[in-house]
């Protein structure tokens, strides 16, 4: 007889099967065995509690593992015996079939027919466990239960993908449109099984199954949806591999956030032999972060340029998935991109020679990262009261580079102190006050002998988030830093590492809402309340839809930046585009992360009060994204920045021409009408803009963040709605989806109504 087809006779099912026989025998004295070890070892959890009436050995049974339901009774067993019978009844039938099977065994104690997946599984030596294995493994399998449940569950994602009766074929990009789960399932999950079920029932205690991470390249349809419309296939295709791999990175990394979740940086100031040495000391997982940064060319990739105009957004599609996983390495990465291009635009040689290759260096070994020290305790925004003071040298070098001076001052807020160089604002004496009067300066940490630079660490800052960022305040006493490019203009020479770390703002932006929206629609799945998952729950299902929508809009807005960032780094742009990059770069940074505080903080709520309890890890993704509108400019100082490039810049023409461009071709009837109501709102905007100057400047300024984020908001559909009309072209109509939810929850934040007279009345 051959494999399987003994497995059929039913001469020899089940009890010449040695997994079966081991249903059909007494099983009192494994539970009675199991009694005693719990009770050995102090764990009396419900889950491994024995009945406490004195039936016979089947009612106790039942109360042991019956208890929960006609669901329940052999799964512990089964949980062992089908191990591996799994993974070939998987290969024939898929992992949602496989599923089916498991429960169904353990409902009804039938059987999958197929013929391997029988003689496999009658193969299987974990069938032959005998009782009394399974007595001495019982409390064990209290954990194997939680574990094999959450490897077998079904999970929406894991099924086999129907095409869509939508031709659009929107049910195939988002689980949450996919079919739901069946009642067998839910029954499985809910603990109202309890009671449900007869007789003299035990709850089974009931444990959520905490959110999963999955690959977050391979699930990400709108990432993917972007690049293979705006990269050529052949880039597209030659960078799929990096962000595969990436993808299964942040799961990794992901799981190591939570296991390190209590490790901060500190400083230690004192050697053993009683030598200042203010040595930060970073977390475990940043110091993994730098390994992995360097070597997948985090900062490397847009100067190494191999694939041209788009290698910032291959740069930021790597840094978008990987940001939410590396507790905020992002913030000296950003940075040391911001010093690097800085350098490179000031062409100063001797310096680009020397820090160049090493910010952009892929090897973890000689990479450096780079601070960027501006904020003074007079103020983060306003930099041009720094009170730093330069004072020239005479001979005096930096890495053998003369024209050194000596810097006195304190910074107060100095992200990843951590870092090889600095570059800092500082006013040489003598030149006159306001940031005209400031000058862009370069300084190494560390001399060659690997001492601090005339740089005293005075304390790390206790932040509300961004807790494995080592952010000190700074005292300067006398470190040795260069010129980067002359003498004053220090703001104007430092902007373009504001722009690029307001680039990298927006992209982490979207990552955290991307995360957020990741773990709250797994947990969608998994949490059953009410007698179905939230997923299935329509008011669950609307607030998810409504937090994906904003995701994709701010989407749109910070890649469209990355990708004009790109454009105008290898001279590709056209005029608009490198106009529009001045004015569109502050309006993604103060967009995106004000949509992230939002979108993460409702991701939260997703979780109810375990998205408030620290070892879920959920919090620190709230209090991490709380700091994306404040450092790197807040929202309303980039509103005024946003002011300054409409009245200098041209940015009004740029944004006009920009929405023109996007909606005025749209052919699909309804995405004509959101680009009429998106062109709509850009006209209003210019008129508000017209009729505020005409009340005088100060109204302006006044509606300043209205005006920048109805700007963004304008711009975000407009870029939904160009993706949704190439997107339908390829059968999928998600992003029209994400575009009409996104136009319902309002564009437009300006009104005439809306003077400075009311606002000072309401808040005095
Ligand atoms: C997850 C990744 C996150 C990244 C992590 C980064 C770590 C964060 C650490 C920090 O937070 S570092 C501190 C960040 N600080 C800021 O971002 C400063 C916020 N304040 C501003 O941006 C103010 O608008 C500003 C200091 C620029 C205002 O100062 P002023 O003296 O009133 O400047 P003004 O007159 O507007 O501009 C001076 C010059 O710079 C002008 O050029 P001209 O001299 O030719 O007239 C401006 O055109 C030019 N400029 C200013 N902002 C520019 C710019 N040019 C290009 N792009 C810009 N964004």
């Amino acid at each position: 007889m051959v494999r399987g087809e003994r497995a059929r006779d039913p001469a020899h099912r089940p009890d010449d099967t040695r997994g079966r026989a081991v249903w059909r025998r007494p099983r009192r004295h494994i539970f009675e065995e199991a009694a005693v070890a719990r009770a050995a070892s102090g764990r009396h959890g419900e889950h491994g509690r024995l009945p406490a009436h004195g039936g016979g050995m089947d009612d106790r049974h039942r109360g042991e593992v019956r208890g929960v339901g006609e669901q329940e009774p052999r799964r512990k067993i089964v949980g062992r015996i089908d191990d591996d019978a799994g993974p070939e009844h998987e290969a024939h039938h898929g992992p949602w079939e496989r599923a089916a099977f498991d429960r169904e065994d353990i409902d009804s104690g039938t059987k999958c027919t197929e013929p391997l997946c029988e003689g496999e599984r009658l193969g299987s030596p974990h069938v032959a466990l005998l009782e009394e294995d399974l007595a001495m493994q019982v409390t064990k399998l209290d954990h194997v239960l939680v574990d094999e449940r959450e490897r077998r569950r079904p999970r929406l994602d894991q099924r086999p993908r129907e095409r869509s009766a939508d031709p659009s074929g929107a049910d195939d990009h988002d689980p949450l449109w996919s079919r739901p789960l069946d009642h067998a399932q839910v029954a499985y999950r809910s603990p109202h099984n309890a009671s449900s079920v007869r007789g003299t029932a035990v709850a089974m205690p009931f444990f959520q199954d905490p959110p999963r991470l999955d690959n977050q390249y391979r699930t990400d349809d709108v990432l993917k949806s972007h690049l293979r419309r705006t990269l050529p296939a052949e880039v597209h295709e030659s960078i799929e591999p990096e962000l595969e791999e990436m993808g299964a990175l942040t799961v990794d990394l992901h799981r190591e956030q939570l296991a390190t979740r209590e490790e901060e940086p500190r400083v230690v100031a004192w050697d053993a032999w009683g030598h200042r040495v203010d040595r930060v000391e970073v977390t475990s997982l940043w110091r993994r972060a730098a390994t992995i940064a360097a070597e997948k060319g985090l900062v490397a990739i847009p100067y190494e340029r191999a694939n041209g105009r788009h290698s910032r957004t291959h740069q930021f599609a790597l840094v978008y998935l990987f940001g939410p996983s590396s507790d905020v390495y992002t913030c000296p990465l950003a940075m040391t991109d911001g010093a690097a291009r800085t350098l490179v635009e000031h062409r100063n040689g001797a310096l680009v020679d020397r820090a160049v290759p090493r910010l952009t260096s892929r090897n973890p070994r000689r990479a450096w990262t780079s601070g960027q020290w501006m904020t003074e305790r007079t103020g983060g925004s306003d930099v041009g009261l720094s009170e730093t003071i330069a004072k020239p040298t005479e001979g005096g070098k930096v890495a053998g580079l003369p024209g050194a001076y000596r810097l006195h001052g304190t910074k107060w807020f100095t992200s990843a102190v951590s870092s090889e160089m600095a570059l800092t604002l500082a006013r040489p004496e003598g030149e006159p006050e306001g940031g005209r009067g400031l000058t862009l300066f370069y300084l190494e940490t560390h001399d060659e002998a690997g001492a601090l630079n005339g740089i005293q660490v005075n304390r790390l800052k206790d932040k509300l988030g961004t807790r494995k960022v080592p952010t000190a305040e700074l005292t300067l006493d006398g470190a040795l830093a260069l010129p980067v490019t002359g003498i004053g203009s220090g703001i104007r020479n430092i902007a373009p590492m504001l722009n690029v770390t307001r680039t990298w703002n927006a992209i982490c932006s979207i990552g955290f809402m991307r995360r957020g929206l990741a773990l709250a629609r797994d947990y969608a799945r998994r949490r059953a309340q009410f007698g179905a998952p939230l997923s299935e729950k329509p008011l669950h299902v609307d607030t998810l839809a409504g937090l994906q929508a904003e995701f994709e809009a701010a989407f749109g807005l910070a890649f469209r930046v990355a990708q004009l960032l790109g454009a105008v780094e290898s001279d590709e742009a056209s005029k608009h585009e490198a106009r529009l990059l001045r004015a569109l770069t502050p309006i993604a940074k103060l967009t995106t992360a004000k949509q992230a505080v939002s979108v993460v903080s409702e991701a939260i709520e997703c979780f109810g009060g375990a998205g408030y309890v620290e070892d879920t890890g959920l919090p620190t993704l709230l209090r991490d994204a709380q700091v994306l509108p404040i450092w790197e400019g807040t929202t309303n100082v980039l509103s005024l920045d946003v002011l300054r490039a409409v009245a200098r810049d041209g940015a009004m023409e740029a944004f006009e021409e920009e929405v023109t461009a996007l909606t005025s071709l749209l052919q699909q009837p309804r995405l004509a009408d959101l680009g009429r109501h998106a062109r709509t709102t850009m006209a209003q905007a210019r008129g508000w803009l017209a009729d505020t100057s005409r009340r005088g400047l100060l109204e302006t300024e006044g509606g300043a963040r209205r005006f920048a984020l109805t700007i963004g908001r304008t711009l975000e559909l407009a870029l939904l709605l160009r993706h949704a009309e190439w997107a339908q072209t390829q059968g999928n109509v998600r992003p029209t989806l994400a575009a009409r939810r996104f136009a319902a929850h309002g564009v437009s934040l300006l009104g005439d109504e809306l003077s400075l007279s009311e606002a000072r009345l309401l808040v005095t």
